[in-house]
């Protein structure tokens, strides 16, 4: 019987493909639309011939009292009483999409028998959701805080969940602290402040008292916590898991995403704006990707130690607030996966998909890493009070390949198992035990000895090295950034035993970083730095590592600022250009609608379509803009304080601005842009940049856009 569910069942699934989860979900999804009964329904199916007026006792004057009677819309209230669900306890605001994952070849073979990292014939379905930590589900996405980075693999074997973020290490070492740490972390008790942010006493108060979490405030005051998209950022598994080879070797693991698009953050300034100026950018962002065809992808890579090898560092491998630097563990890269389906519908996909670290599949294990023993129990048990015991048969979360046991009943049971057998053993050998040999899963040998103790061993015990390391291998700008982050946060604590407490603990990371902080927010000055400044620098720790080795405007977003009487055929082959670089082009003009080139009347040529007039989107929604020539729009431009304000914010916000002709004109003599070289032959071609703002005289060919952006990006 065992061989039955092992072998010729799942034989069907080995022909799985990207869309298997897709067409799955098919099962469960309508569509109004292509539905031959177009027909209003109550959620039992009677036709409904009135859905605005509530049952009511009157005469044809006086408006009498409504019914209680009317079951029509005691439904309609009833359900909708109901609509919302508790929302999670963290990482409660997120956006998810459907994808795939192949590895390249067999090579991680040597660590795995599992397939899913193995076989390179297979495409494995995935869902992925990117969330923010502190905030709730109403809250803005540009907040500074961690992304968590959840992949479900929807493999042969059984759903496998790697639920990261995009910071390689925690702010705590054992699972028993994470509700302390939430506690602090979340709005205060007393009022619920702040939303959407750490800048408060309560979290500086329980990080200056837990060092441990040093390392990881460091990350989360970099410019990680403000990333420019979901699709920019790394992701890591961050606990150390296990694997299993065929000949029962064991290796501790750990997992990473890397974008295609390399690493980019907003700058603070710009994504504290964003926050109010659209706080769906980074929801909004993810969708427009996907849609325009720009799917987002990322590296899958694995760094393995074999289990022999487990006590050569100077760190805990099992301790969270730990990286395994890359000099010491390099990153094989195994794989991809491909973002390419938005949701259909964000509560039965995104809201109700259910993660769990406990999910793995045969020839992946866990380690004795404690925040990854906790966490194993912790996500099942909130699945159970977010979406109830049956959460695992919701459409999002239910494996692709079969099901079968005998768990039962429960609320929100929706599976029907024919039979009269719900218990193992049983004399006709339904649903029994799958033998390893045949797929069951294996349970890795591990020899436990120990005393029973609450304690931390002594390599658990060391705090500050790898934040030191992590501030050390910063650019100088990177450095400044972190300085400014670190400053904004404090100055919203109030209470002066937070901040002096927290600028204190900094000197044992860095004199410099702890004093321009201390100054900054009203701290005590250090004198003298308070420990040893090992030294020690990894270059993969600054996110410019992860730059793209060849800049791409892949999926930017790129204005073009224009008033009437701009340059027609310039702003076309602009467009046309950032086409060709798959970027997307919005044009920005003083009202929604048309614009009109020089030569043309307005109101009476045929003109450009504007997608926004100057209010309506800010410098801080695109990635780069450019201003055409055109002596009257360049004028118009001038004349207005918003136009000016635009380019004085994006070149605040280090953006490539590209100008030509007039257009020089306008930001030379009306923005002013200090220090910065213009182009100065309105006639001639040739290109000048300076600070990352790109003009020349006239628009020769195609190749300015790309030429221009190149140079912005790289600036
Ligand atoms: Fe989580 N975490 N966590 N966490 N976490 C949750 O599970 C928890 C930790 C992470 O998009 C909750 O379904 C404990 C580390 C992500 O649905 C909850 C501990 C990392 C998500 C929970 C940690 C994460 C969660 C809340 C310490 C990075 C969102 C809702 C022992 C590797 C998943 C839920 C999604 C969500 C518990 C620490 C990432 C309560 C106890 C470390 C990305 O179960």
């Amino acid at each position: 019987m065992a061989s039955t569910i092992a072998g010729a069942a799942r034989q069907a699934y080995t022909s799985m493909t990207s869309t298997a989860k897709v067409a799955d979900l098919q099962n469960d999804t309508v569509d109004p639309a292509s539905q031959t009964n177009k027909g209003l329904t109550t959620d039992f199916g009677l036709y409904v011939s009135d859905t605005d007026n509530w049952l009511k006792a009157q005469d044809g004057t006086h408006t009498g009292p409504s019914l209680l009677e009317d079951q029509i819309a005691r439904e309609k209230i009833q359900r909708f009483d109901h609509e919302r669900i508790p929302e999670r306890v963290v990482h409660a605001r997120g956006t998810g999409a459907h994808g795939y994952f192949k590895v390249f070849d067999n090579r991680a073979s040597k660590y795995t028998y599992a397939p899913v990292l193995t076989d390179p014939s297979r495409t494995t379905p995935m869902f992925v959701r990117f969330s923010t930590v502190q905030g709730s589900r109403g809250s803005a996405d540009t907040v500074r805080d961690v992304r968590g980075f959840a992949t479900k693999f929807y493999t042969q074997e059984g759903n496998w969940d790697i639920v990261g973020n995009n910071i390689p290490v925690f702010f705590i070492q054992d699972a028993i602290k994470f509700p302390d740490f939430v506690h602090a972390v979340k709005p205060e008790p007393h009022n619920e402040v702040p939303q959407g942010q750490t800048a408060h006493n309560n979290f500086w108060d329980f990080v200056g008292l837990q060092p441990e979490s040093a390392h990881m405030v460091m990350w989360a005051m970099s410019d990680r916590g403000i990333p420019r998209s979901f699709r920019m950022m790394q992701g890591f598994g961050v606990n150390t898991f296990t694997l299993m080879n065929a000949k029962n070797e064991r290796f501790f693991v750990k997992f990473h995403w890397l974008p295609e698009l390399g690493v980019h953050s907003f700058v603070w300034d710009e994504a504290l704006k964003v926050c109010g100026q659209d706080p769906d950018f980074h929801r909004k962002d993810l969708e427009e990707a996907i849609e325009a065809g720009a799917y987002p992808k990322w590296k899958f890579a694995i760094q393995c130690i074999p289990e022999a090898n487990e006590h050569d560092f100077d760190f805990d491998i099992l301790d969270s607030t730990k990286v395994w630097p890359e000099e010491l563990v390099p990153l094989e890269v195994i794989g991809e996966m491909t973002l390419d389906k938005t949701v259909d519908e964000f509560f039965p996909e995104t809201e109700q998909a259910a993660f769990c670290t406990s999910h793995v599949v045969p020839g992946i294990g866990f380690s004795d890493d404690p925040l990854l023993q906790g966490r194993n129990f912790s996500y099942f048990d909130t699945q159970i009070t977010r979406l109830g015991v049956n959460w695992q048969e919701l459409p999002i979360n239910r494996p692709v390949c079969p099901v079968m046991n005998h768990n039962r009943d429960g609320q929100m049971r929706h599976r029907i198992t024919k039979g009269q057998i719900n218990y193992w053993p049983n004399r006709k050998e339904v649903a029994g035990p799958v033998p390893v040999s045949q797929g069951g899963y294996a349970d890795f040998a591990q020899k436990v000895a120990g005393i029973k103790q609450r304690v931390r061993t002594p390599k658990f015990q060391e705090h500050f090295n790898q934040a030191q390391l992590f501030y050390n291998s910063l650019t100088p700008y990177e450095k400044a950034h972190l300085i400014n982050a670190a400053s904004f946060e404090l100055s919203h604590c109030d209470d002066p035993v937070v901040f002096e407490t927290y600028t204190k603990l900094l000197n044992n990371i860095d004199f410099n970083l702890a004093k321009q902080v201390a100054i900054n927010v009203g701290g005590i000055v250090p004198d003298k730095p308070a420990r040893h400044n090992h030294g020690q620098v990894t270059p993969t720790l600054s996110q410019l590592y992860y730059a793209p080795k060849e800049p791409t405007i892949v999926s930017r977003r790129i204005a073009i600022l224009v008033a009437d009487g701009f340059n027609l055929a310039e702003v076309e082959g602009l467009r046309a250009a950032f086409k060709a670089g798959q970027a997307t082009t919005w044009i920005i003009g003083p009202r929604r609608g048309y614009v009109y080139p020089a030569g043309e009347v307005v109101g009476e040529g045929s003109g450009v379509w504007a997608d926004h007039h100057y209010e309506g989107q800010r410098s801080t929604l695109f990635d780069a803009f450019i201003i055409p020539s055109g002596a009257e729009h360049a004028q118009k431009l001038a004349q207005n304080g918003r136009t000016i304000h635009w380019v004085r914010e994006a070149f605040g916000h280090c953006k490539a601005i590209g100008a030509l002709g007039e257009g020089i004109v306008f930001l030379r003599e009306a923005v002013q842009l200090p220090g910065v070289q213009f182009a100065q032959n309105l006639k001639s071609d040739t290109v000048t940049t300076s600070y990352g703002v790109v003009t020349a005289g006239k628009y020769d060919s195609a190749s300015f856009a790309a030429d221009a952006l190149k140079i912005g990006q790289d600036e």
